[in-house]
């Protein structure tokens, strides 16, 4: 082999590195999953007595985003810092925009930082794999008066739920003893959480695999 078919192999393996690695940086990516317009409008939070409160968004998983891996948050500027905070991603066996028969996939608990007007904070959760219909929720206990969740006004597809108990069984959230679809409330917005959904970590291995094969190939050619 000449200089210049040295040359270009290099090249070759250069190019081949940066798909791999643009691959692997897309695991902290912005979220593909958004239903809000990145501006809030609204608050809420029980105004007639204290209670656990869960508030989320169902979305439909689109192929090659269905292992959700980051769940962004924004939250009302009232909420203090420190504050326990769950984080929730749930599978609809039913795929039928209702989550209250939803199984929980993944939870991270954490504590709130101080948030800043409209601005989303990401939090990480264990990878999981969803299928067609899903729910991505935050919950917190609230006392009377403390609004945490942030909305924006609209909410065209129904997507946005609130659940109440005093304490909310994530096995069951139909049990809940009030829980509402916004759309029929007067507060018919879009809860502004997002989440983040990559490739499945097997069809990574799939995709990784196949560019092995493409090298090895390449290099017999030579
Ligand atoms: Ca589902
Ligand atoms: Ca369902």
């Amino acid at each position: 082999m000449n200089r210049n078919g040295t040359a270009a192999r290099t090249m070759e393996a250069l190019v081949l590195g940066a798909i791999i690695l643009s691959s692997a940086t897309s695991v902290s990516a912005d979220p593909n999953y958004v239903l809000d317009d990145g501006s809030g409008a609204y608050n809420i939070g029980p105004s007639q007595f204290d209670a656990q409160l869960l508030w989320g968004n169902y979305f439909d998983a689109t192929p090659g985003a269905e292992t959700i891996t980051e769940i962004s948050v924004s939250l009302s500027t009232s909420v203090p810092v420190g504050e326990p905070i769950s984080i929730l991603l749930f599978d609809d066996p039913t795929d039928d925009l209702d989550p209250t028969d939803a199984d929980l996939l993944a939870r991270t608990d954490t504590i709130t930082v101080a948030p800043a007007f409209n601005e989303f904070q990401t939090f990480d959760i264990p990878d999981a794999t969803v299928s067609g219909g899903f729910f991505v929720a935050v919950m917190m206990d609230l006392q009377q008066g403390q609004i945490a969740a942030h909305m924006d006004d609209s909410n065209d597809l129904g997507r946005s739920w609130l659940f109440f108990d005093g304490e909310i069984n994530l096995d069951d959230l139909g049990s809940s003893p009030l829980y509402y679809n916004m759309a029929s409330t007067p507060f018919n917005g879009t809860w502004m959480i997002r989440a983040t959904g990559v490739p499945e970590p097997s069809s990574i291995a799939i995709m990784l695999l196949g560019l092995h094969i493409l090298i090895r190939r390449q290099n017999h050619r030579w």
